[in-house]
């Protein structure tokens, strides 16, 4: 048996480490191929500078920037088989940079041994399935060759994310406007709007942290506008909500409550599209970026064609331990160690659950969603349980942290659900610290708790 695994990101990763564990047990795994159309591991934490196309002609996936902290706890995204304490000998601080958490991604698979098994500069092009033979034909561009080859495989497993093709609208007067447009994926460092006025289209995460970034690395005014709803932080001075921009004049911002603003820069924080050039139209999950995606069962399985899965295609609360409760769930419908219902009975499933995530009414309530989500799929398998409700109780606080300040929020800490054990603070408090790297992160001192810097 055959599996070709689509992308090397937390998600893909998961599904090797998911394999390489049912190995350990002594289970006989199927031969596995993961394609990653980047040089190296880690998804969105392989950090790039590029932007647009890369070296090969290829849409840079990357949307991360630098001096970019995890905007959720890491108590909230810890994998349930390899600590945080496991992998740096010691607790560290609850909001760690993103090379630390990529460093932490790499840990657990280096020591799974599964780099083996990915190719990475390939870019897949294009899956069809046939009837006839039930094969997937996958087709890749290799760079490292520069071949473009055919193989056929059992199951194929999507595991290229979400949060890489922009959302890109148009406003009135963008066509004229006297300075930079660039949506969040294509924003890589907050210093080059130092000194600038800057106004971002968005109220979500994108908006959010990178109005912090700009906010923290100098620049002189930011607006934030809004198509839904105001965020409500309690904002600096220099630091405005607007409702939604009507037209741009020159350098001058109309919104629609009729004000108007200067503005230098203009940074589209309008979310991402799912998007599978390379798959054929039969096998294509069309979603918007949602905690219940029609279509796939458990979240996972392809319902048109159980042999196809989907991984870390939901809107994310959980991370890495969901990806990982998604891994195991596959890998054992593959292994047929899970049997799945009949095409009717799946569809019932999902819209249940859809039912349900209709009458959720706030963010708590997407929470608890989410882990019982998570929950529902742990119970089936044998990855390492853990406490789900635990796990909430943390989302909750960091919700209760932001509202209280939304720059400061990441100078908490948390107990880790899979150690007991509780978080050092950092010896550095974010608005403060302007170094991400791994060494600046991990130097002592280490302070004792958030609170005594109070
Ligand atoms: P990705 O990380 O996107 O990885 C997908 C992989 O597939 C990539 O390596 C890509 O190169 C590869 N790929 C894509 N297409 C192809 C193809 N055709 N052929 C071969 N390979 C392909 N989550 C958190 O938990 N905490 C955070 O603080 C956080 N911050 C974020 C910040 C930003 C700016 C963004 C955009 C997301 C953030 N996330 C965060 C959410 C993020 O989605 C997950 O943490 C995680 O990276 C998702 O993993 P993934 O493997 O599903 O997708
Ligand atoms: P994201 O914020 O990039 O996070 C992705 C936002 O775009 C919504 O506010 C939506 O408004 C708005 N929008 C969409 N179309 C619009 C239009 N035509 N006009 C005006 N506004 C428009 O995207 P979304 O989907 O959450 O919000 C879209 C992911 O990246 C998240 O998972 C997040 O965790 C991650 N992320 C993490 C970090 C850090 O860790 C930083 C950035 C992003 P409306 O009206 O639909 O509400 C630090």
């Amino acid at each position: 048996m055959r599996v070709a695994i689509i992308g090397a990101g937390p998600s893909g990763l998961a599904q090797l480490r998911a394999f390489q564990s049912a190995q350990q047990q002594g289970c006989e795994i199927p031969d596995l191929v993961c394609y990653e159309k980047q040089s190296d591991w880690g998804g969105l934490w392989n950090y790039s500078w590029r932007t647009g196309l890369d070296q090969h002609g290829e849409p840079v996936h990357g949307s991360m920037y630098r001096y970019l902290w995890s905007n959720g706890p890491k108590e909230g995204l810890e994998f349930a088989d390899y600590s945080f304490e496991e992998h740096f000998g010691r607790p560290i601080a609850s909001y760690p940079p993103r090379e630390v958490l990529w460093d932490y991604i790499k840990g657990r698979v280096e020591q799974a041994d599964v780099r083996k098994y990915i190719r990475f500069n390939c870019p897949v092009r294009q899956v069809t399935y046939n009837e006839e033979t039930c094969l997937f034909s996958v087709t890749a561009h290799d760079h490292d060759t520069d071949e473009v080859t055919t193989e056929t495989f059992d199951h194929v497993v999507v595991a290229s994310g979400h949060f890489s093709t922009p959302n890109v609208p148009d406003f009135d007067g963008f066509q004229s406007f006297n300075g930079r447009i660039l949506h969040a994926h294509d924003f890589r460092d907050a210093l080059e709007f130092r000194g600038q006025d800057v106004l971002i289209i968005g109220s979500s995460y994108s908006a959010e942290d990178i109005g912090s970034q700009c906010y923290k690395y100098g620049a002189r005014s930011i607006v934030t506008s809004y198509r839904s709803g105001p965020m409500g932080f309690d904002w600096p001075d220099n630091w405005e909500e607007k409702p939604l921009l009507v037209k741009v004049n020159g350098n001058t911002a109309h919104f629609a409550d009729g004000t108007a603003r200067h503005v230098d820069a203009i940074i589209l924080c309008t979310g991402y599209i799912h998007h599978f050039p390379f798959l054929d139209e039969s096998l294509r999950l069309k979603t918007d970026n949602r905690l219940w995606p029609l279509n796939i069962y458990q979240g996972t399985v392809w319902e048109a064609n159980p042999r196809l899965f989907y991984l870390g295609m939901q809107d994310q609360w959980y991370t890495f331990n969901m990806f990982d409760a998604q891994a195991w769930f596959v890998r054992d419908v593959i292994l047929k160690r899970i049997a799945l219902p009949d095409a009717q009975t799946m569809v019932k499933h999902s819209q249940a659950w859809r039912q349900r995530e209709l009458q959720i009414e706030d963010e708590r309530g997407m929470i608890e969603f989410q882990g019982d989500y998570v929950r529902s799929l742990i119970e089936q398998t044998d990855y390492p349980s853990f406490d789900i409700d635990g796990v909430n109780k943390t989302f909750m606080a960091w919700l209760e942290h932001k509202n209280e300040n939304i720059l400061t929020f990441r100078d908490n800490i948390y107990r880790s659900l899979m150690t007991g054990n509780m978080a050092t603070a950092h010896h550095t408090r974010w608005l403060e610290a302007m170094d991400d790297s791994l060494e600046a992160y991990l130097a002592s001192p280490i302070r004792q708790s958030a609170k005594q810097q109070e």
